[in-house]
């Protein structure tokens, strides 16, 4: 496949322009985003990204799931076309570039190609998956997994958020659960740039990360049950405390993943305790313990490690606990020929880069199961994410954005 010269570059002011602008909807209340799966405010993205890819002429499909498929016509209509994108929805404390900047990016490309008036043969998609984040429902990449035949749709329509309202529910009454059936689309391959939400880029001085492979992820809910009393009236021996179980809990999970470092990590997000008054003893605490590694076995072993230690802990004093497997995936491989098309583009364009292997998980973990993926990063400050204060450069963002054009391009085979 012939490589697009050097000289293609897309327009990085118009590029940051959308990312504004689509970081007015659904505002945080420190500069970021709470934009979050199923909400109107994910609604009005939606709205606006669709607008934008009409005024592009691309036409729209939306599936079941709700992801979102804005198509660019190729010279061959048979050609199975090269799939890029990201997610819109964004954490409740969440910046304005993850997954936004690989949906946008990904229409970039397209406007790029229609100033050039440049033609491909395979079709390009511009894709935004639903609730990716996994936040409000979990789990992470939810529609990409389903799209990916890794949940059933059924199980994924009766997830229910804190408030007991059903995704299913949810995506019907914003108005984007679509008729297409979900992962009947067929893709010869799929690009997603993101930023790499951890420090190595930047501290490396490196415009691009070339992602070879992505950790697993495992996620555990943890119930931890003893008996509500008063704070002040009940004796220290008489009380079942499962607040004090779960910060024991909490302390065996940092000390889990230290004892596998630099392999794994391992914290709880998601923590909460019944009644939640400060002079009642929590009679209930539940907590999600995320643990990442690169290496399948490692996971598994911080499982086993959480499951025996804890009931430990439990068992010792005295209170009840339930454990239940709400997410994850293995650790991922991208696929060698998209991985090559990446690190070629970002070599022709002169951008420094390094192979790296992705510590969030992203849609391109499941897509890969069903087409070859690869993923472009680009660095951001400090490495921080799931922030507000998540913020990339204008330059970063035209870098990755210049890498993504000519991989799917290149990918895409130019004509004439
Ligand atoms: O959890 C993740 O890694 C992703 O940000 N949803
Ligand atoms: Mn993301
Ligand atoms: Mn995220």
């Amino acid at each position: 496949m012939a490589a697009p010269g050097e000289n293609l570059r897309i327009n990085g002011e118009r590029l940051w322009d959308a990312l504004m602008e689509m970081a007015k909807i659904g505002p945080g209340v420190a500069g970021g985003n709470n934009r979050q799966t199923v909400t109107d405010e994910d609604g009005e993205g939606r709205a606006l990204f669709q607008k934008w890819c009409e005024a592009a002429g691309l036409t729209m499909g939306l599936d079941t799931m709700g992801n979102m498929f804005a198509r660019r016509e190729g010279t061959d209509p048979d050609a199975l076309p090269v799939y890029v994108g990201s997610h819109l929805d964004t954490q409740p404390t969440g910046g304005k570039y993850d997954g936004v900047l690989g949906v946008l990016g990904g229409l970039e490309i397209i406007r790029t190609l229609n100033d050039l008036d440049i033609k491909t043969r395979h079709p390009i998609v511009v894709t935004n998956w639903t609730n990716e984040e996994g936040t409000r429902y979990a789990p992470a990449m939810l529609a990409s997994g389903v799209f990916a035949g890794v949940h059933e749709q059924d199980w994924a329509y009766a997830r229910e958020d804190a408030d007991g309202k059903a995704f299913g529910d949810e995506l019907e009454r914003i108005g984007w659960k679509g008729d297409e059936e979900v992962g009947a689309r067929k893709m010869h391959a799929f690009f997603e740039l993101h930023i790499e939400q951890g420090p190595i880029l930047e501290a490396e001085g490196k415009d691009i990360g070339v992602v070879t492979h992505g950790q697993g992820l495992s996620w555990t809910q943890v119930t931890i049950t003893g008996k509500e009393s008063h704070t002040g009236s009940t004796p220290m021996p008489m009380r079942k405390n499962a607040g004090l179980g779960m910060a024991k809990v909490l302390g065996l999970v940092d000390e889990i993943a230290w004892w596998h470092k630099p392999d794994a990590v391992g914290a709880a997000g998601h923590i909460e305790v019944y009644p939640n008054s400060r002079n009642v003893i929590p009679g209930k605490a539940v907590f999600t313990v995320d643990f990442r590694s690169p290496k399948l076995e490692v996971i598994q072993d911080m499982e086993a490690r959480l499951r025996k230690g804890a009931q430990a802990i439990c068992d010792e004093m005295g209170l009840g606990i339930e454990f239940e497997k709400v997410g994850g995936f293995d650790p991922v491989e991208f696929d060698a020929g998209c991985v090559t098309a990446v690190r070629n583009a970002a070599e022709r364009l002169g951008y420094s880069h390094r192979n790296i292997i992705s510590g969030a998980g992203h849609d391109a973990c499941w897509i890969n199961r069903v087409a070859p993926t690869a993923m472009v990063m680009c660095p951001c400050v400090d490495g921080l994410s799931h922030n507000e204060a998540e913020e990339i450069s204008r330059e970063w963002a035209t870098a990755g954005a210049e890498v993504l054009l000519h991989a799917v391009v290149e990918t895409a085979e130019v004509v004439g």
